[in-house]
């Protein structure tokens, strides 16, 4: 069972399929408990392969990823994914009430404890303008969301789950200067002790990490602090001063 949330990356490698070219390259990495690890990267340098691994989203091709010492494919899909917050730029939201969707991994929660997260994720304003408030239908046969309001969604279902492991990425789009600062302190709320992995689209929440990778074609091309990063790494200086 999860408990600390220790992240470990031991060599590995990921390929879709049958392809030739692997998109993760002998990855190693440790996420110690509470911390966060940023990682960094042109498109397509394996971001998002990286992190989908551990909720297995994907399975590495060789090589392990552990969570407290124990094998990912070794943990109950369930508990493994009910410990993990999720808020990626294409959050996964379903057909369902916006209602559903927030309480999604917390199917007990009471209409206040939604509401509760719903605020505290900057989501409640505009829930509340919607004809239907918090049983509007998403979805197909509903109403669509901007990326700002589906990346709010998500940030109200992960505070009300309070997982041990978080993966987000921190780029926000399209939302006013005013929502964006409200939903950067939902965000450092919401990763108040957890182990986070965060995709870093900015300098500014990487120089905040405990730990950044630089990814480049699916390998480690520079690893440690900010300050150990911006003595030691020409690439991490060019990202920096990009
Ligand atoms: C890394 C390839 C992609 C790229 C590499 C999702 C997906 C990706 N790829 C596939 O071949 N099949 C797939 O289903 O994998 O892609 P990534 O991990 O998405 O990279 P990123 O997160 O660093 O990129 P971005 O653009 O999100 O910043 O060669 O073609």
């Amino acid at each position: 069972v999860i408990r600390e949330g220790r992240i470990e990356f031991d060599r590995v490698t990921f390929r879709f399929g049958a392809a030739e070219v692997p998109v993760l390259h002998h990855i190693s990495f440790t996420a110690e408990p509470g911390k966060t690890v940023a990682i960094l990267g042109s498109t397509g340098a394996g971001k998002s392969s990286l992190v989908s691994l551990v909720p297995r989203l994907y399975d590495a091709t060789e090589g392990q990823v552990r969570i407290d010492g124990v094998d990912v494919r070794d943990i109950d899909l369930d508990h493994l994914r009910s410990r993990i917050g999720l808020v990626l730029q294409e959050s996964v939201l379903f057909t369902g009430t916006i209602r559903d969707n927030i309480r999604y991994g917390r199917p007990d929660a009471s209409d206040e404890e939604i509401e509760q997260a719903a605020r505290a994720a900057q989501a409640h304003e505009f829930i509340a303008n919607m004809p239907e408030g918090y049983d509007t239908m998403l979805g197909q046969r509903g109403v669509n969301l901007s990326g700002g309001q589906k990346q709010r969604i998500a940030i109200a279902r992960a505070l009300l789950v309070r997982p041990v492991i978080l993966i987000l990425d921190d780029s926000t789009s399209a939302v006013d200067l005013g929502t964006e600062s409200r939903i950067r302190a939902a965000l450092a709320e919401l990763m108040r002790g957890c182990t986070t992995l965060l995709i870093a689209q900015r300098i500014t929440s990487v120089m905040d990490a405990d730990h950044i990778l630089v990814l480049e074609e699916g390998k480690i091309a520079a690893a440690g602090s900010h300050a150990e990063l911006m003595r030691h790494s020409d690439i991490y200086r060019d990202i920096y001063r990009s």
